[in-house]
């Protein structure tokens, strides 16, 4: 059974050196793992010993030549680590590691499929450790064809730029030798590790229970194993909700049970309509160069709630009359139009309210309610499929009352279609009743809408506004 190997290439090989500490320094003087550092310049065959040259096509600094990196990996099949010891040619395929800023982010995933590879008896992996500007690119090219190379991983530590790919390199031996079979004392341990499951980590404690005043969460002296447990998985929800939410994307929302859901739902995660987690969201006014992005939602969301009864044709018309690019750009021009984006922690529109104040508002505003000045119109609020039936709806409206009350309005009112008693109902649970009704147009044809209004009660001070 052969050992995983890994053989690092690089013009620094002492920068390599902290992998002969702590747990791979372990595991290589324990033969769990061959681990080989070479020093670029070996290969080198005139007296400056040179690796790179300028860069065609003119700019800044210099390129490791291609001829001199092909020969260094070839160079590793041959290696004998006690060189007295009989010439040999390693016969596994290689898989060629090339850490680069414009590579493929490494992930746990990728960690995990590097430790299953390396610990299969046929293929062994080369790390080329870049300098200067980088590699020349061929390389990359030559070896794809290579005979005896697996296959070539261009892989980026980060969204940050390092000065060689020594760094890279460390992270990569660390987090795969960490897989390998044997390595880690108790491999239950990297099962709930963060990354293995799409959840970052709980925070832990030690002695003293009371450090400087600060003390450790009681639940975790509690002897009470459950409830340990159920709290760390509950900062662990909270903590990735806040700070890493796309992660969120990877949770399998079947496997969530009523209290993870109660918990994100704390963080602002909820379970969209496609099953999949929406938010951590925000909503917020919305700024020039969302004109189109709202026209989008706008041209989704405003025919699905259109009667039956309204033709494709005159929703057409009414979408590119009231809702085009254009419209929404005179929207967000205008001060008496407040427009509200809810938006997914990645930015991405999930619905929109519109707000007209004062001498703004449309037609249908109800008569006789405290003058027409201390009004305001919710003339919108949309959103996307997937976002309803998960209580933003409400979230959108609490912010567009807010918004319209912030402009010391009295009262708000809306226009719904009238047999739309479900749009009633929601607009109910905020405070609006039905106050009148009015005529809607189309396209042209005329609906049926009732008005409803709520009104602000007395704002905290005790003056109404
Ligand atoms: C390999 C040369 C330096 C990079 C000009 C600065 C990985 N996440 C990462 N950031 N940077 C690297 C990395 C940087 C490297 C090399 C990896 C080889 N450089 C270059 C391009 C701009 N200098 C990396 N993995």
């Amino acid at each position: 059974m052969s050992t995983p190997r890994i053989d690092v290439v690089s013009i620094f090989p002492e920068y390599l050196a902290p992998l002969d500490l702590s747990l791979v320094g372990k595991a290589r003087t324990s033969g769990l793992v061959d681990l080989r550092v070479h020093d670029l310049r070996d290969v080198t065959t005139d007296r400056h010993r040179s690796v790179d040259d300028a860069p065609f096509g003119g700019g800044a600094g210099m390129v490791m030549r291609p001829d001199v990196w092909l020969r260094a990996i070839e160079a590793t099949a041959q290696h004998r680590p006690d060189p007295s010891a009989e010439p040999t040619t390693d016969p596994r395929e290689v898989l060629v590691l090339v850490p680069t800023p414009s590579g493929v982010p490494l992930t746990q995933a990728t960690l995990a499929d590097l430790a299953t590879t390396l610990a299969s008896p046929d293929v062994r992996a080369v790390i080329t450790c870049g300098r200067y500007e980088g590699i020349d690119a061929r390389l990359v090219e030559r070896l794809a064809d290579t005979p005896g190379v697996r296959a070539v991983h261009e892989l980026s530590l980060g969204d940050y730029v390092l000065n060689g790919g020594e760094v890279a390199a460390l992270a990569m031996i660390e987090g795969v030798v960490r897989l390998l079979p044997g390595v880690l004392g108790n491999p239950e341990s990297v099962v709930e590790e963060s990354f293995s499951q799409p959840l970052l980590e709980y925070p832990v404690y030690t002695r003293p229970a009371d450090w400087d005043g600060l003390e450790v969460p009681a639940v975790l002296t509690s002897g009470h194993h459950g409830a340990v447990q159920r709290w760390r998985r509950d900062v662990a929800l909270t903590r990735t909700a806040r700070r890493r939410p796309a992660l969120l994307r990877e949770l399998a929302v079947a496997d969530l049970d009523v209290r993870d859901r109660a918990v994100l739902a704390e963080a602002g995660v909820v379970v969209g309509r496609d099953g999949r987690l929406l938010g951590p969201v925000r909503v917020r006014p919305a700024a020039p160069d969302d004109a189109a992005r709202l026209a989008d939602v706008a041209a989704i969301t405003f025919p699905l709630a259109c009667p039956d009864s309204t033709t494709l044709g005159e929703v057409r018309a009414h979408v590119a009359e009231h809702l085009s690019v254009a419209s929404f750009e005179a929207h967000l021009a205008d001060p008496e139009h407040l427009v509200l984006v809810l938006e997914d922690h990645d930015g991405e529109l999930l619905g929109y309210a519109l707000v007209l104040v004062g001498a703004a508002q449309g037609d249908g505003a109800p008569v006789g309610v405290d003058g027409q000045d201390c009004l305001a119109e919710l003339s919108k609020l949309y959103l996307l499929p997937r976002a309803r039936g998960t209580g933003l709806a409400g979230t959108l409206m609490d912010a567009a009352l807010a918004a319209a009350r912030g402009r010391g309005v009295a009262a708000v009112w809306l226009g719904t279609n009238a047999a739309n008693a479900a749009a009633q109902r929601r607009y109910a649970r905020h405070g609006f009743a039905v106050v009148g009704t009015r005529t809607y147009v189309v396209g042209g044809a005329e609906h049926s809408d009732v008005v409803m209004l709520t009104r602000f009660g007395p704002t905290p001070g005790g003056v109404a506004d």
